[in-house]
């Protein structure tokens, strides 16, 4: 049976290289995030290959989540696979001078965001008694970094809510896992540093990892047979050895 799937943040980077990856795959797709000239230009190229539609909201407005979800036209309202990847880190700085207004954007994005649109999505999972969550995380939620701190604990909160769903889901035969990448070239340092020149430099003098890298891995855990769940998988570029010791060219 084809399943439908549904990604957050799928106008950019690792959730856009998902969507065309799953639909490579013939998986309908429900594609989010807030740009909607961008998601009209990926439903009607993936059109080409599978069912697709898209829904325009922030996730961090709890009612525009479950509006935006509840509006779901019968053929997609069977959300069998949910990816949640909208997320970014927002500036660079020590705890004693970083910003109020980037702790709550990465706060209500990556954790609250994450569990508005879970919240919506999990109910009919566990009516039907299946589904596969998987949530983005990051190196970040394995490690902390110099001036990665409240970025950090939004995905170590993000890998604690995982772990904390797959245990919660366990009775429902729902499988969760989390794919943490480290450094993947996507707009995430554009959005972290504001766009300032120094989002140029972070992808230069090794090769990082890119979208693709990670939405084939994503197809894999999903494509694994039913009794096997990828629970937890940290992803680095081989250039990368920690979020701090990155071999680059001289
Ligand atoms: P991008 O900036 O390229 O993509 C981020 C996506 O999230 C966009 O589609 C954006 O859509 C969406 N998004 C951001 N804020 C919101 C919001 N408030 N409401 C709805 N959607 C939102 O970054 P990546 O592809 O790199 O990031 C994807 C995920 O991967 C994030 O969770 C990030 O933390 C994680 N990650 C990234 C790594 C990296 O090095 N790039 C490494 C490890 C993890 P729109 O702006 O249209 O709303
Ligand atoms: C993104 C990877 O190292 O910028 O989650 O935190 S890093």
């Amino acid at each position: 049976m084809v399943k439908t799937a549904l990604i957050t943040g799928a106008t950019s980077g690792i959730g856009k290289a998902t969507a065309y990856e799953l639909a490579k795959h013939g998986i309908n797709l429900v594609l989010c995030g807030r740009r909607k000239a961008r998601l009209a230009e990926i439903e009607t190229i993936l059109s080409k290959q599978t069912k697709v539609h898209s829904l325009s909201f922030d996730v961090r407005d709890k009612t525009a989540v479950f509006n935006a979800i509840n509006s779901l036209p019968n053929t997609f309202k069977t959300i069998d696979i949910l990816i949640n990847n909208a997320g970014n880190a927002h500036g660079l700085d020590p705890i004693n001078t970083g910003s109020i207004d980037d702790w709550d954007a990465m706060m209500d994005i990556n954790v609250k965001g994450l569990l508005y649109v879970s919240k919506a999505i999990i109910p009919s999972m566990t009516k039907r008694k299946s589904g596969h969550i998987i949530n983005i995380g990051s190196s970040a939620g394995k490690e902390v970094y110099p001036k990665g701190n409240v970025y950090c604990g939004s995905k170590h909160a993000v890998v604690a809510i995982s772990e904390g769903m797959r245990i919660d889901l366990n009775p429902y035969g729902i499988k969760v896992g989390t794919i943490n990448p480290g450094l993947v070239e996507t707009e995430f340092s554009q959005v972290r540093f504001k766009g300032d020149a120094v989002a140029n430099t972070i992808y230069k003098g090794y090769s990082a990892l890119q979208p693709e890298d990670i939405a084939e891995i994503i197809y894999f855990a999903l494509s694994r047979p039913a009794h096997v769940n990828i629970a937890d998988l940290l992803v680095f570029c081989t250039a990368q050895a920690s979020s701090t010791i990155v071999k680059k060219d001289q």
